[in-house]
């Protein structure tokens, strides 16, 4: 079968809804030799935003989104384990998490994965987690970067919230801040004055790397 076609599976996969389906095609595409982010990008990313669309063309309602995001959590599972793991030396201490009242978190899981692989020291503190506790752990184990997850633009906010509680211990500029989620844009960062916005996950490794003088 062609990675044309594994793609669309996969998509098909997310849009039908089917956990089983999603499974067994991110294990077959993986064995063709696919690589894990190329069919995580090409295939099921366009699944979910699809889904994504319907939701909100008011085309399929949420009970079907959940199963959709289930679908999606399966196969990044296989896909993330697919991932190889770090070999390198480290390179930076990085505290990343989706921002308070905002549970959505595929996307930053994947981002997470990518990173560990890339040799970056990896704190994930989950999803839905208030601007303190950024900081906080972010002092405690001396992280370089705090990277946030919105998916909502309501909560985007926390991202700019952040951003002023850094300012307000001083640690603006000591601590770079890297923000990404769907409705995130370049746009934004500067305007909350966050030190680099990613667009996926392989944009985030490069900018980490060139927060960090390595890129
Ligand atoms: C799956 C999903 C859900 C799942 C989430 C499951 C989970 N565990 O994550 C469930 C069903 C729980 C859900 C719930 C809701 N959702 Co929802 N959801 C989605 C959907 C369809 C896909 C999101 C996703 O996983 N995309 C795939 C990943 C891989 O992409 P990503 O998250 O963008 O991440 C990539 C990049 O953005 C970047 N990135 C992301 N984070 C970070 C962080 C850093 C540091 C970096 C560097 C990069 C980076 O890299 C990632 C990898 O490439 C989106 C639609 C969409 N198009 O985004 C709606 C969407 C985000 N949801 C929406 C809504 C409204 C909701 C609900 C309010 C629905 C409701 N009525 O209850 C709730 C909110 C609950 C809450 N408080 O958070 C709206 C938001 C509208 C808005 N403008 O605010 C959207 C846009 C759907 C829509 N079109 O209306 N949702």
């Amino acid at each position: 079968m062609s990675k044309e076609e594994i793609f669309k599976e996969a998509q098909k996969a997310i849009n039908d809804y089917n956990a089983n389906g999603a499974k067994e095609v991110a294990q077959r595409g993986l064995a063709q030799g696919i690589g894990p982010i190329e069919l995580m990008n090409k295939g099921f990313i366009p699944g979910i935003t699809e889904v994504g669309d319907r939701f909100s063309q008011g085309t399929c309602f949420l009970p079907e989104l959940i199963q959709a995001a289930d679908a999606m959590r399966v196969a990044t599972e296989v896909i993330n384990a697919a991932i190889p793991a770090n070999q390198q030396q480290k390179k930076g201490k990085i505290v990343i998490g989706t921002v308070e009242g905002d549970i959505h978190d595929i996307g930053k899981t994947i981002v997470v994965s990518l990173m560990k692989a890339n040799g970056f020291d990896v704190y994930d503190l989950g999803r839905d987690i208030p601007t303190e506790k950024f900081v906080e752990k972010a002092e405690e184990v001396g992280a370089d970067i705090i990277g946030t997850s919105a998916l909502l633009t309501t909560t985007m906010e926390g991202q700019r919230k952040l951003e002023a509680a850094l300012k307000s211990k001083g640690l603006k500029g000591k601590i770079k801040t890297m923000v990404g989620g769907a409705p995130v844009t370049q746009r934004w960062a500067d305007r909350i004055g966050a030190d680099a916005y990613a667009e996926d996950a392989t944009d985030g490794v490069r900018k980490a790397k060139q927060l960090l003088g390595m890129g």
